[in-house]
């Protein structure tokens, strides 16, 4: 649209949620501090480039064979700064320990340091962006029979033990050189296909191989350690040691924070009621925002009801600075750069349509028990004219506006992606 008519949008917009009790100009200042922590592994279809030609294994797959995959660090990072061109905001890189680049160093995953890291480093300051970090413990032959931290033999133990601390000695490295503190998240694919005999045993094991990765004491301000439960996966359908009560338990015992991924519980089973929760009990959590369609089936995140009640929950319980939030899907069958752009906008617009509605009153209703009126707010709040403040949000960022995003990634498509 035109920046007139932008402009002559938002004005009534505005009215109209000043008339319902909503200040826009607040709602949108809320917004521009918001940082998403946006996952390299939508890019490259999880493939991460320490080996060049090594696939993706051990409880995660990508289906889609759609052209114009990241196939170097470079076109990687190249694809990403196109991603964020066409997303208000100043976001951060979730970056996985499988990205490392090895240079004349080779390392295997318990020997990474932050050498391996280092363009990918630089670039983010060149960028002047904040950068998370995650253990890798997949596509590797040392994930036996499916199994890492908790397998019988501390051998293998061991090894995904030292991955663990070697990965957060470069979360810490990370958040130092680029002055904004990391996060470094934990998953382990471990489970059984089948009914185990034995639960209690890998769960032991793991709450011990976690113990002993964060006995490294690490300085807060430069990373913090997150913990990320699972009910099933791939190949681990009966029984995930790390499930959502374990992980729960430890991150309170141990102070560390949890990673709530909206694809790892039952499928009419939403993350949203789960935020409040845990926040009574733990500081800070993060999320990994995704959508699950059967399975963990991580396809690109849409503007559905559970992603409203994300933000409802995030923004309604007054936890914007008490949660770390970020992506994790990745769907191979569309353009990835759009996957990317379609998934982090609507993350931001779920935040947005919190933000708009008129929250303080219907907490105040409701607590005068006028609980129709609240559900009267929150149903007259749906049809507000939202898209006009959405739109001057971009205006103001400097990206495209509606769906003006997809002819510039249409245009990278022909002219970058084509050629690989
Ligand atoms: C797997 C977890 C995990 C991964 C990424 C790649 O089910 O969600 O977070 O998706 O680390
Ligand atoms: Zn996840």
């Amino acid at each position: 649209m035109k920046t007139r008519d932008l402009e002559r949008a938002y004005a009534l917009a505005q009215q109209c949620y000043a008339e319902a009790g909503v200040d826009t100009e607040a709602a949108l200042k809320k917004l521009s501090g918001v940082s998403v922590s946006m996952h390299c592994w939508q890019g490259d279809d999880v493939g991460g480039f320490e080996n060049a030609g090594g696939s993706l294994s051990d409880g995660l797959a990508v289906t889609g064979n759609y052209p114009g995959k990241a196939r170097s660090p470079q076109e990687l990072r190249a694809d990403y700064e196109k991603a964020v061109s066409l997303i208000p905001g100043k976001h951060r890189f979730n970056l996985h320990a499988s990205y490392a680049e090895m240079g004349g160093k080779r390392a295997d995953r318990d020997a990474l340091e932050v050498e391996h890291f280092g363009n990918w480093i630089a670039w983010a300051k060149s960028l002047k962006i904040g950068m998370d970090f995650n253990q890798t413990y997949f596509s590797h032959p040392k994930v036996d029979r499916g199994l890492t931290l908790t397998h019988p033999n501390k051998a293998i133990r061991s090894f995904w033990i030292r991955h663990g601390i070697c990965c957060r000695m470069i979360g810490a490295s990370i958040g130092k050189a680029l002055g904004k503190g990391c996060l470094t998240n934990l998953w382990i694919p471990d489970g059984m296909k089948d009914t185990p005999a034995d639960r209690r045993g890998p769960r032991e094991r793991l709450a011990e191989s976690l113990d002993e990765i964060f006995a490294v004491k690490i300085e807060p301000k430069y990373n913090v350690d997150s913990v990320e439960p699972k009910l099933f996966g791939i190949g681990a359908e009966s029984y995930t040691p790390g499930s959502h009560e374990f992980y729960v338990g430890y991150a309170v015992s141990r102070k560390v924070l949890l990673t709530l991924d909206s694809g790892h519980y039952h499928p009419t089973e939403g993350i949203a009621d789960k935020i409040s929760s845990v926040l009574t009990f733990l500081p800070e959590i993060a999320l990994h925002v995704s959508r699950g369609v059967r399975w963990d089936s991580d396809h690109v995140v849409t503007l559905s009801d559970d992603l409203q009640a994300i933000g409802q929950e995030i923004v309604w319980g007054g936890y914007l600075d008490r949660i770390r939030i970020g992506l994790d899907y990745f769907d191979a069958s569309i353009n990835r750069i759009a996957a990317w752009v379609i998934g982090t906008r609507n993350l931001l617009k779920a935040l947005l349509l919190a933000l708009l509605a008129p929250y303080p009153q219907m907490k105040k209703l409701e607590a005068e028990g006028d609980y129709t009126s609240r559900l009267a707010l929150m149903e007259e709040s749906k049809t507000m004219p939202f898209r006009a403040v959405w739109d001057q949000h971009c205006l103001r960022c400097g990206v495209p506006d509606g769906s003006g995003w997809l002819a510039e990634v249409k245009r990278y498509e022909n002219e970058v992606l084509a050629k690989r």
